[in-house]
């Protein structure tokens, strides 16, 4: 059918399945844009205020719900303005399709108004991306930027289009690619990873965010059980399986539980299914899991050995390859001992940091704000996160029960991350309780997004833990720079009234005595909502692996416990 190149993106986009898509009109996407004019009723557009909050607010899309997130900006700095987002998506293998504009083909190269080679500069952070230069192009590329980004390892695709590929005429005919890849499973490893299973004496299981990618939860569920294994999880991996699972012991890392970090350094057996030994899982990668063998379960092969060797790789798919496994003969072994320390570890450390406690020591704390939510919110809600302090904490504290239900900047730490994600998260699910938490830096970072909660009606529950510092900063310089706190103090306005300045209702909250009732009139609120927690400036997030230390060297409170 013929039409012209904007009308041709617009029915890819619809072709894809694509429902939502989030922009940022200028001079070279105007073609776009003045298509979609026409379009409105088969896709729904939000107008971000910023382009990095377009693409973050696509990942949040794609991250909650498991389909591609789409963003649109125009040529020059619309696209430049993109770039975080991109290496944000890049890092946490979410997949986008990030559309920017690009000047007319004649005037490529001229240094033509808003002309900036956005192919070169996100050649490194993209899964793939190209350049549109004629509108009978459109079809085909559009088809393989939506399996690249899916399929395998997803990742973000970007699509430059020029000006005259948007108004030209083609004949439009899409076929859509299939995502679909079977791995060829490797009989001998599998065998072998059973042997090691069932000899295992003190396995641990760490899953990351591949496992939900790859929608393995029952999977991964099933096979722990079966093998009566312990699950810990990376923080991407957070919500793969439900926080009260009877095989779950916590998140390993930096500042992930006491237990899984131990264990990772006792355990004979590692079985890494979907996650890629980030140094903030690792720490040091010398003495990681010196007593394991490792069995690496990943379906990017340059992840395997890229920092911890991996003693048997198994390379797929993580559903495959533990459906694979789920079919084979493993024995359930109730590994007593091992099962106790965990338990024993895991109460220590209960006994030690719970957020009452925490409270009592401090007051108003962002380990009780966020516990006190998670409680008082129940199921059917998806946490967002910025990054700092507030996300440590929301990490440690939350529980979860749904699938998909923990979205936060892992590998890039993306502060002013959250209010955007989090816009895409609940667009993606308008009947679950999309809540954010957010620090006074990171949500300044992005503040302008209140603008689109404004207008779009996004009803988005903001959780902003104010303590007037660059507070996960301020904690490294306590803690590694002999308390020389360079910059991180905030003068910061008034929260409320720039809530109220764009019609949001709004509470401040002081003292333990009112959080509860602050929280339940943030929840009971139809619609968007911002709760200011004023917290104590002093809270640090423990337990705590020093960066570069290796895991064994676990800081568990503010006199440097180490256990
Ligand atoms: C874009 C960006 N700039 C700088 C940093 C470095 N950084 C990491 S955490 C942090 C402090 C965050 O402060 P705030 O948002 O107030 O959150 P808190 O740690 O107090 O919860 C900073 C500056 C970053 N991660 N991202």
């Amino acid at each position: 059918m013929e039409m012209n190149g904007a009308q041709a993106v617009i029915d890819a986009l619809i072709e894809e399945g694509v429902d939502t898509i989030f922009g940022y009109p200028g001079g070279g996407i105007m073609p776009f844009y003045d298509q979609l004019y026409f379009n409105q009723d088969k896709l729904n557009h939000i107008l971000v205020r910023h382009e990095q909050a377009a693409v973050h607010a696509a990942e949040g899309y794609a991250r909650s719900s498991g389909r591609v997130g789409v963003c649109v900006a125009t040529a020059g700095p619309g696209a430049t303005n993109f770039v975080t987002g991109i290496a944000d998506a890049m890092m946490d293998s979410t997949p986008i399709v990030c559309i920017t504009a690009q000047v007319q083909k004649e005037g490529l190269g001229a240094s033509s108004f808003q002309e900036a080679d956005i192919i070169s500069i996100t050649l490194p952070i993209t899964k793939w991306n190209y350049e549109i230069t004629c509108a009978d192009e459109i079809a085909p590329v559009m088809a393989k930027a939506f399996r690249i980004a899916q399929s395998g390892r997803p990742g973000p695709v970007v699509i430059s289009i020029t000006k005259n590929a948007q108004t030209e005429i083609t004949d439009f005919n899409y076929v859509k690619e299939s995502t679909e890849i079977k791995y060829e499973l490797p009989e001998e490893g599998l065998d072998r990873a059973v042997d090691w299973i069932n000899r295992s004496k003190k396995p641990l299981i760490i899953a990351g965010h591949g496992v939900i990618i790859s929608k393995a939860e029952e999977a991964l569920s099933r096979f722990a059980i079966k093998t009566g294994m312990p699950v810990a999880s990376t923080m991407m991996g957070l919500s793969c399986v439900p926080s009260d699972h009877p095989n779950y012991i916590g998140c390993v890392g930096m500042h992930g539980s006491h237990a899984p970090n131990r264990m990772t350094q006792q355990a004979d057996l590692i079985i890494a299914v979907g996650m890629r030994f980030s140094d903030r899982v690792t720490g040091n990668a010398k003495g990681y899991a010196k007593n394991a063998h490792i069995i690496h379960i990943e379906i990017d092969p340059v992840e395997i050995g890229k920092s911890v060797r991996a003693d048997l790789p198994i390379v797929g798919d993580a559903r495959q390859v533990l459906e694979a496994l789920n079919a084979r003969d493993i024995k359930c072994q109730a590994r007593p001992e091992w099962w106790t320390l965990a338990r024993e570890v895991a109460s220590k450390e209960a006994v030690r940091l719970t957020a009452t406690q925490l409270a009592e020591k401090h007051g108003l704390t962002m380990a009780t704000v966020v516990q006190r939510i998670s409680m008082l919110a129940g199921n059917n809600k998806i946490v967002v996160t910025d990054v700092g302090q507030n996300q440590m904490f929301a990490a440690r504290f939350s529980y979860f029960a749904d699938r998909r239900s923990w979205i936060s900047s892992g590998g890039l730490g993306t502060m002013g991350y959250g209010l955007p994600a989090a816009i895409g998260a609940k667009v993606a699910n308008p009947d679950k309780n999309v809540i954010v938490f957010m620090g006074d830096g990171g949500f300044q970072m992005n503040i302008q997004e209140l603008g689109t909660i404004l207008q779009s009606k996004i009803g988005v529950k903001m959780v902003l833990m104010n303590n007037s510092w660059l507070g996960m900063v301020r904690q490294w310089q306590e803690l590694f720079y002999d308390k020389r706190y360079s910059f991180t103090y905030l003068e910061n306005p008034d929260f409320q009234k720039i809530a109220q300045a764009y019609d949001i209702p709004c509470a401040r909250v002081t003292s333990l005595d009112t959080l509860d009732e602050a929280i339940e009139q943030m929840l009971n609120t139809d619609g968007a909502f911002l709760l200011e927690a004023c917290v104590g400036d002093g809270e640090n997030v423990f337990p705590m692996i020093p960066a570069g230390a290796t895991i064994d060297k676990i800081f568990m409170d503010k006199d440097f416990t180490q256990l």
